[in-house]
């Protein structure tokens, strides 16, 4: 059922999307409104790889189609190495303190996406080069639960 309702919002999405193209009189994607379509599996990104333009404000629409929440971070290697230490730390401490889920990340640009639900992420990319998003739910980023974003 959920999965039926994630797929409506979706196809709601394109059509918005197309609506918005027709009135721009020829011009292809209008980039401020370019949204990219992303799945979350248990436990993948698909796709995996995308492309986005530097400098502009890209929104990632992630449909959590597996069974686990999933997280999207968007940063470069270090960046998510940098976050992942931080999940750690707060799994470690959940645990000390029994596991107190009602804690904070921190962190704005991290998007949580419940099972069958979906969710948006904007981020501007301001330098071409390579990034990645990442999910950081315990174990899911060394399961390979990334996804490279190429900015030209
Ligand atoms: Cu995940």
């Amino acid at each position: 059922m959920r999965r039926v309702l994630a797929a409506t919002a979706a196809a709601t999405l394109i059509v918005a999307a197309a609506a918005c193209g027709d009135d721009g009189g020829g011009s292809a994607a209008a980039p401020d409104d370019e949204v990219i379509e992303i799945t979350m599996v248990d436990n993948a990104y698909e796709p995996s790889e995308v492309e986005v333009p530097a400098g502009e404000q890209v929104s990632f629409r992630f449909v959590n189609d597996g069974a686990a929440m999933h997280e999207a971070y968007a940063g470069d290697e270090a960046m998510q190495a940098e976050h992942e230490a931080t999940m750690q730390e707060q799994v470690e401490m959940g645990e000390a303190e029994g596991m107190d889920h009602g804690g904070e990340h921190g962190d704005a640009d991290v998007l949580e996406v419940d099972a069958g639900e979906d969710g948006e992420l904007t981020y501007t990319f301001d330098e071409p080069g390579d990034y990645l998003i990442g999910c950081h739910e315990p174990g899911h980023y060394d399961d390979g639960m990334r996804m490279h974003v190429t900015v030209v």
